[in-house]
């Protein structure tokens, strides 16, 4: 099988003769059935496990195509604003690429793995002090005025290429599902899949389309409320955006798949990233969780018509910040090595 999504939906791409074929073995990433929370929901659950990437997280998908599409036209260097994923991603591709990485991320709201990946991959890391949007907008400006080659999701070689996820769900399906439920931080991604279901439709690749069902964060919810939040807040640091870039985009897949946006609570979070370990034993991110955070709210409150499928978008891997994950948990006392000791910590003696 091909690897990477260049070669593997090559014709469904900006892909040219130049263009260079740039992977890390992006995309192919699991579909499971989550048995357990399907009971809870009174629905047909799937979950894709885009955390399987190679940095952990859907921007490969996006980060691959738009690289090789800086490569292709001559860029040195790609910059971007990042709550931490497009950052990892655009480290590592531009290591792989053999460009420089220039991102800017918030001051002290970035989880630890994904800093870690952004210096490993050897970029060059502006901590600003000021949120997602602030840096987002200061990466505009220098766009402006250097050359340099922006990789955020207004690039929209990164909407190409984040699209490929809708294409591999209908592949494996066999059909779009009914409902795709996901997470929504600068909303590129909402965007991107609605992209990718309405050229498959179009193709004839599948007969429906699924309603598109977005989840932000109740502290930043700029869609939700309608206008932009100047001091977003949540635990869920990746989707801590309060004037997101593709707005429009995912008001639109909303609207035209008669979908819903919708905000959840931190506890709501939390909760689903707890259940979703425990019960289905896939670790997420907080800001994946928001998807089966908002499904949850949604069967609680009855919305969720009996026996649809479907499709939870887990965007990013739990590992990126496993000591949130388990904040407030007593870690495990030493024991002495033992026999007669340990079975008596674990209560068998
Ligand atoms: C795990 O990395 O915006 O609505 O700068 O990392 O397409 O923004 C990350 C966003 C969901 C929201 N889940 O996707 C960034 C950044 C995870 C994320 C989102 C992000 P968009």
């Amino acid at each position: 099988m091909k690897t990477g999504i260049l070669a593997r939906y090559r014709e469904h791409l900006p892909v040219t003769d130049s263009t260079p074929p740039l992977s890390l073995g992006e995309g192919g990433t699991p579909l499971v059935r989550a048995e357990r929370l399907s009971a809870v929901i009174g629905a047909e659950v799937w979950l894709k496990l885009e955390g399987c990437n190679p940095t952990g997280s859907f921007k490969d998908r996006g980060m691959v195509v738009a690289v090789a599409k800086a490569m292709e036209a001559g860029s040195r260097a790609v910059i971007c604003a990042s709550t931490g994923n497009t950052a990892a991603s655009a480290a590592a591709y531009a290591a792989k690429a053999g460009l420089m990485a220039i991102v800017v991320v918030p001051a002290g709201n970035i989880a630890p793995g994904k800093l870690a990946q952004a210096i490993i991959h050897g970029a060059r890391v502006l901590a600003l002090q000021g949120n997602f949007d602030q840096a987002l907008a200061v990466v505009q400006e220098l766009v402006a005025r250097h050359a340099v080659a922006p990789v955020n999701s207004v690039n929209p070689d990164r909407i190409q290429g984040q699209k490929t996820a809708a294409f591999e769900v209908c592949d494996l399906l066999g059909e779009a599902p009914d409902i795709l439920a996901i997470p929504v931080g600068n909303a590129g991604n909402i965007t991107a899949y609605w992209r990718g279901f309405q050229q498959y439709h179009a193709a004839g690749q599948i007969r429906r389309l699924p309603q598109m069902w977005g989840f932000q964060a109740a502290g930043a919810a700029p869609i939700v409320q309608g206008k932009p939040v100047a001091e977003p807040q949540t635990v869920a640091t990746a989707i801590c955006i309060g004037n997101p870039a593709s707005w429009h985009g995912a008001v639109a897949a909303r609207d035209e798949s008669g979908g819903i946006i919708e905000a959840v609570s931190d506890e709501e979070i939390l909760s689903a990233q707890s259940f979703l370990a425990r019960a289905e034993g896939v670790f997420c991110e907080l800001a994946s969780a928001a998807s089966v955070a908002g499904i949850r709210k949604l069967a609680r409150e009855g919305r969720v018509p009996p026996g649809v499928r479907i499709v939870c978008i887990l965007t990013g891997s739990g590992l990126k910040d496993p000591a949130s994950a388990v904040a407030g948990v007593t870690p495990p006392q030493a024991v002495p090595a033992e026999l007669e000791r340990v079975e008596r910590e674990l209560g068998w003696s």
